[in-house]
């Protein structure tokens, strides 16, 4: 039987985002950020998800005049900014080790562009990193995860222009000498790659506003630099305030399969592969590497930079390598005629091996094995799983849902790990995603749950908001107890519910 080989300071935890947990979106003088321009939509067809998160100058317009949060649910969340004493109790009662939380921009500079950070938003954070201390979870703070000011999208182009890097920066500054009493682990940019999956929430794109697709691409690809830029630049920041504190970039890993051994397919996968490295190469690495200058020069992009930028780049690079991990792709030549999946606003050939989530992801244990070794391989660093889950429609009976298709998902997943640490790999921990349930990011439904606590709340906002341990939470709680042996033991015992508080 395999053993456990989690390291004895391997940080378990969970994962949420201020714009998806908080709430309190116009409270304590917050100001308004691209995540509540996220409408949600009732019986959308999974495949416009995407659509959802193109957003038009008009669209922006009229979620402004709108406060609809039936509407737009991560405005209203699911109340952490109000809860949070009650929810990390919970997660403390679990033994949580570590959570990921993001700091929205918004509470501290409203519009991005004061000089003076607003005292109330200050306020709130400090009280949940001292909290966090206090019940001995190690906080794990993203300084952007899709929630950029609004205002700078209209009246900045968002990141396209470069002033943002400075107010960014300030923003950073702020962060650091505020919390780092509290914090040592820092994350930049989620889902870094995400660009172009969706430019609007991660740099302020607006698609529309550019003649065609190639002045579109452009300007993604300079507001990109001066994301590489602000990376490096916190970086920078972090270090004067605190030298041992630690800063990590942050990529969407989605592995894909040639489908078959043709050569071509295997190309195809390798191409992906490498694109979806492109990001972490730059914050590891530090520069371009030659296959985007060459792509740059045949595609006739040319990203502005100051004298200086490359020195920038190349001096503060990251401490560590985290990512998401949901679902693998498949890549082949004949792709056109193929049935398709979608997820993580993206698609892939079908996977005739693997199993779908309820919302088509598909679901692949053994493929986080491969990106840890791969990740570990390729840069050299300590890696970081911060994100990992199913998104699942749960039933509430009796105050509790019986979730063992969660249980079953994280303990594959988990032993992957563990195997993937034999194998050598310098794994630091694991925060699984929306570890209470909160508002998804792509489709704003709350239905979509990923958490071991059951929030009562619908995707209309009606419910209670009160939350429930589900029998994942008492299975959770049981891992981290043994460091990962309950997974090789007594997991079956656990996840009968029958190790309550
Ligand atoms: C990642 C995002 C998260 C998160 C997760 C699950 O891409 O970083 O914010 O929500 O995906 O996606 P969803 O909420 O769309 O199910």
């Amino acid at each position: 039987m395999t053993k456990s080989y989690f390291p004895k300071n391997f940080l378990w935890g969970g994962a949420i985002a201020a714009n998806q947990a908080e709430g309190a979106w116009n409270i304590d003088g917050k100001g308004m950020s691209v995540a509540d321009v996220a409408q949600y939509k009732p019986n959308i067809d999974p495949k416009d998800y995407v659509s959802q998160w193109h957003v038009s100058p008009a669209q922006i317009q009229k979620a402004m005049q709108t406060d609809d949060t039936t509407y737009y649910p991560k405005r209203h969340g699911i109340d952490f900014y109000h809860r949070y004493k009650e929810d990390l109790t919970l997660f403390s009662k679990m033994g949580m080790k570590c959570l990921r939380v993001s700091i929205a921009w918004t509470r501290l500079f409203p519009t991005g562009t004061e000089s003076i950070p607003n005292s109330k938003g200050i306020a709130f954070y400090r009280n949940l990193f001292k909290e966090m201390n206090r019940l001995g979870i190690e906080p794990l703070v993203t300084l952007a995860h899709y929630e950029m000011p609004l205002y700078l999208v209209n009246h900045y182009d968002g990141w396209v222009s470069r002033e943002v890097v400075d107010l960014f920066i300030r923003f950073c500054r702020v962060c650091f000498q505020e919390f780092n009493p509290y914090v040592h682990y820092w994350l930049t940019f989620n889902e870094i790659d995400s660009v172009f999956r969706h430019p609007f929430t991660t740099v302020g794109v607006v698609e529309e506003k550019y003649a065609n697709k190639k002045e579109a691409e452009q300007a993604i690809y300079q507001a990109l630099h001066h994301q590489f830029l602000a990376s490096a630049l916190a970086t920078k920041e972090l270090r004067k305030v605190d030298s041992t504190a630690k800063i990590g970039c942050m990529m969407t890993k989605t592995l894909a399969y040639p489908l078959t051994p043709n050569p071509e397919d295997a190309l195809l996968a390798q191409q992906y592969n490498r694109n979806n490295y492109f990001y972490a190469d730059m914050q590891v690495f530090g520069a371009y590497p030659q296959y985007m200058k060459n792509y740059f020069n045949s595609h006739d992009i040319h990203v502005q930079m100051h004298q200086g930028d490359e020195e920038i780049l190349k001096q503060y690079t990251v401490d560590f390598v985290s990512f998401s991990y949901y679902m693998t792709m498949v890549k082949s030549i004949d792709e056109d005629h193929m049935e398709k999946v979608g997820g993580n606003l993206t698609t892939s050939v079908k996977n005739p091996y693997l199993e779908t989530s309820d919302w088509g992801w598909q679901v692949d244990p053994v493929g986080l094995r491969i990106s840890l070794i791969d990740i570990y391989d390729r840069y050299h660093l300590p890696v970081f799983i911060v994100e990992n889950g199913i998104g699942a429609k749960d039933t509430f009976v009796d105050g509790t849902v019986h979730d063992d298709y969660r249980i079953k998902y994280f303990s594959d997943h988990f032993k992957q790990v563990n195997l993937a640490i034999r194998d050598g790999v310098d794994v630091m921990g694991f925060t699984t995603w929306g570890c209470i349930d909160i508002i998804s990011a792509s489709t704003s439904q709350i239905s979509k749950r990923y958490g071991f606590v059951y929030v009562d709340l619908d995707d209309l906002g009606r419910g209670t908001y009160d939350r429930y341990p589900k029998d994942s939470y008492y299975w959770y709680k049981r891992v981290i107890e043994t460091n990962g042996a309950s997974l090789y033991g007594d997991s079956k015992m656990a996840a009968t519910g029958s190790l309550k508080l």
